[in-house]
């Protein structure tokens, strides 16, 4: 008798190997998934606790952004084998031990021994930031020994594809029960971001704003809060605004444990007002104030956020936007034959902070669908947005009814100006766009990755809407 330390591959022990369990997964059409629980039995290699014996093999898929797998095991030793069926790098964590496996790339395997576990549930997560709040977080079970057959029930939902005929009509039913929420006092959330900041005006004339690092409540959706890492305990931060020719002073106070700095992303600053420590400056410790100083000499469609600890602060919701002057459009021009009158005056200038991972996650100006607000314009508006995107992925903006008419990059007016209905905007980017309400109507806008705005029951995330009212027609 002997006790093996290391499991032997999968495919040496065919003539063992009992196969409890097939859970095939139809998730937003991204394809099938196969998962199964591999047993060793019988060949009393080892003894776990109470008797069970062996050692179990759970199989796991990752996906985006899911964990599906048979994910029952008898007592004993348990080792999963995680394989990636996404297209970006994920991971898997055993949370009771922190054990976790390297991140993998689309189609890789590593497995993770996680010993010999007593019967109870533990929670699997994917650690890469924003997924396990994006849906990737699945329970094992293990039973106590000679309850093997329960780990032939699979965990996950059945699919879409094997639903009746009813259970397929309530999924849609309550599908639209929650879209319909949108745009109600229902789905009103606590907390705003983008508010406005305004400046002290200083014996010098310089135009002071404040702002405070902290990690706050801050509610996505109604009820779902969140540890937000805020400036002024709001997602995105202030919207700070001056003008071209100001000097500006911005105290920042640090009241988390972490120490911080803050970058003037695409703002023209002196180096050592750049904010990245340990270049430019001391970093900013807990309890400290440090003020930046410059003068905003050139038009800017900026943002603020942290650089250092930057991959944790800033998905968690440390970014707002900083503007400097008003954006110069190309009023008078005529683009691929549709003219921008001489007079064209925006009704709105919206900032649209796309986020997709930390505490935030998917969202809109810090808040996830339906609880995302709505732009309301009336026929014949033109509006200007700004995108930001502070999120670590790209997401491609797509608005219903109206092409928009991109009018600068990064705050850097186009010489040329082009059409677009959908825009890919990458971690770090701007782009301007102008848009005129042509159609009256609910227009819905969003991210065109279809898994950033919808789950198999919802809406969620990286979702709003255009509503085009015709002013005549109401009186
Ligand atoms: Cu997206």
């Amino acid at each position: 008798m002997s006790t093996p330390t290391t499991p032997p591959p999968i495919e040496r022990r065919s003539p063992v190997l009992v196969i409890l369990g097939i859970a095939a997964v139809y998730l937003l059409g991204i394809g099938g998934i196969i998962a199964g629980v591999l047993i060793a039995g019988g060949d009393g290699s080892s003894s776990g606790p109470g008797g069970g014996g062996g050692t179990t093999t759970v199989e796991l898929s990752l996906t985006e952004f899911a964990i599906t797998g048979n994910l029952t095991a008898p007592a004993g030793r348990v080792v999963l084998k995680a394989t990636n069926d996404g297209t970006i790098p994920h991971n898997v964590q055993f949370v009771s031990t922190g054990a976790q496996t390297e991140d993998l790339a689309g189609g890789a395997s590593a497995t993770l021994d996680l010993g010999e576990l007593e019967p109870g549930t533990y929670e699997i997560i994917c650690q890469v930031a924003g997924h396990k709040d994006s849906g990737m977080v699945a329970t094992l079970t293990v039973t106590a020994a000679g309850e093997e057959s329960s780990a032939a029930t699979p965990t996950t939902a059945a699919s879409h594809a094997e639903m009746t005929h009813e259970e397929a009509m309530a999924l849609d039913d309550k599908m639209m029960e929650q879209m319909k929420t949108f745009g109600t006092d229902a789905v009103a959330t606590e907390g705003k971001g983008n508010t406005p900041l305004e400046p002290t005006i200083t014996a010098d004339g310089t135009k002071e704003f404040a702002i405070t690092a902290a990690i706050t409540k801050w509610e996505l959706e109604p009820g779902k809060i969140v540890d937000a890492w805020t400036y002024n305990g709001q997602v995105p931060g202030p919207w700070i605004k001056v003008n071209v020719g100001d000097k500006v002073r911005v105290k920042v106070t640090n009241e988390l444990t972490l120490s911080t700095d803050v970058h003037w992303h695409g703002i023209h600053v002196p180096n050592s007002f750049d904010g990245v420590s340990p270049y430019t400056q001391t970093m900013i410790k807990n309890g400290e104030t440090f003020a930046y100083e410059f003068v905003a000499d050139q038009p800017a469609v900026g943002m603020y956020h942290a650089h250092m600890h930057g991959e944790e602060a800033v998905p968690n919701g440390m970014f707002g936007v900083f503007q400097v002057g008003d954006l110069a459009l190309p009023a008078g021009k005529t683009v691929s034959g549709i003219n921008v009158p001489a007079n064209v005056k925006p009704v709105q200038e919206i900032p649209m902070v796309l986020n997709d991972a930390g505490e935030i996650g998917y969202s809109l100006n810090g808040k996830s669908f339906p609880s995302t607000e709505p732009v309301v314009v009336n026929l014949g508006d033109w509006f200007l947005v700004h995108y930001f995107n502070e999120g670590l992925q790209v997401h491609p903006m797509h608005m219903h009814g109206f092409p928009q008419l991109i009018v600068a990059k990064d705050g850097i007016p186009l010489d040329q100006p082009y059409w677009a209905d959908t825009i890919l905007v990458s971690p770090g980017e701007r782009y301007s766009v102008l848009v005129k309400a042509t159609d009256v109507g609910t227009w819905v806008w969003h991210c065109h990755i279809l898994n950033h705005v919808e789950m198999k029951d919802r809406l969620f995330g990286m979702a709003t809407a255009v509503v085009v009212k015709d002013p005549a027609a109401q009186s």
